[in-house]
């Protein structure tokens, strides 16, 4: 025979089939409203030894309760009968530590509540039980022998598979729970990533980015090419924060520098320029002119590459007319 209780009602029987023939306890938790859902069962015909309890919770697809919390403590101590025998808690010594039961986590010190006098250092009182509704230490742990045969109170969590997005840890809390978002997510079920401002292209140059949690949100990145003849400067790549920021300012994309033409003009000659994005810079393009009574000899014309080169020539030449000797015209560094 069990006693179980919980809320909303319409889930009971789903959650706890074998309970229908039973006595149960409904109690409405929700305050403002809220649907609740926490789950506790109990039993004391018979009571049991530690390791019987937490397989009879186990049967019933629950787990030992393991007071997560003081205001689970006032709860149970408020909705549980007075036991003789008093109860078992999930809470027992593994290896020298105090251990809850399912999650396996240590109790921190300041989250046990002991009685008096308690734990004592008797060999084998290894797991605990809690005294509701006793007069003195009402609530309060004591460690017992395990083979002490006492009731039975099992806790069916809230959360469920469903409850959270799997960018969440679902956490128990007094009659429901909160879903605490992995960093980088939010909203009530932790479904959101978080979203960083669009990026805006570059001047002659473009962005392409993957977005594995819809777009410019967490964990996008985004990477920037220039169109040629243009170098990248800063970061190529930029990714979303958990913080709602990209990492890097969006990079620029400078115009390829030729080395500036050193002309000296010896004489005879000169060059024209003509520099469509800047000063001596990709697709910048001059050609050498002659004076009058001068004539070429070599290439004329230069253009600024993509790769920052000039095309030939290096040196360019012109003579007099009619005289065999050269004078540079145009030296190129
Ligand atoms: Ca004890």
């Amino acid at each position: 025979e069990m006693f179980p209780w919980k809320t909303p009602s319409n889930t009971l029987l789903h959650r706890f089939p074998f309970v229908s023939s039973s006595i149960y306890l409904i109690l409405d938790l929700s305050r403002g409203g809220g649907a609740q859902a926490w789950t506790y069962s109990y039993s004391t015909t018979p009571n049991r030894r530690w390791h019987e309890a937490r397989q009879w919770c186990h049967q019933h697809l629950s787990n030992m309760v393991t007071i997560q919390t003081p205001e689970e403590t006032d709860f149970i101590n408020n909705l549980l009968p007075f036991n003789q025998k008093y109860y078992w808690t999930g809470i027992r010594k593994v290896d020298g530590v105090w251990t809850r039961e399912g999650n396996n986590k240590t109790v921190p010190e300041d989250a046990q509540n002991w009685a008096p006098e308690e734990p004592d250092k008797i060999a084998g009182q290894d797991c605990v039980e809690i005294y509701i509704k006793r007069n003195k230490d009402t609530a309060k742990w004591n460690n017992e022998k395990c083979q002490s045969k006492k009731g039975t109170i099992c806790y069916s969590a809230s959360c469920t598979q469903d409850s959270c997005s799997a960018h969440a840890d679902c956490v128990e809390t007094v009659g429901n729970y909160t879903c605490q978002c992995h960093p980088g997510f939010h909203g009530p079920r932790c479904e959101e990533a978080i979203a960083c401002k669009p990026l805006l292209e570059p001047q002659h140059g473009s962005h392409h980015c993957f977005h594995p949690y819809g777009s410019n949100r967490f964990n996008s990145s985004c990477r920037f090419h220039c169109e040629l003849g243009f170098r990248l400067l800063g970061s190529p790549q930029l990714l979303c924060q958990t913080s709602g920021q990209w990492n890097n300012p969006v990079p620029l994309c400078q115009v390829e520098q030729c080395p500036v033409l050193n002309h000296t003009n010896i004489s005879g000659g000169g060059m024209n320029c003509s520099h469509p994005i800047a000063p001596y810079s990709y697709n910048s393009s001059c050609e050498v002119r002659c004076d009058e009574g001068y004539e070429l000899s070599g290439g004329s014309q230069m253009r600024c590459e993509h790769t920052g080169r000039w095309t030939r020539p290096h040196i360019a030449w012109v003579k007099k007319k009619k005289k065999k000797k050269l004078n540079p015209c145009i030296i190129i560094c």
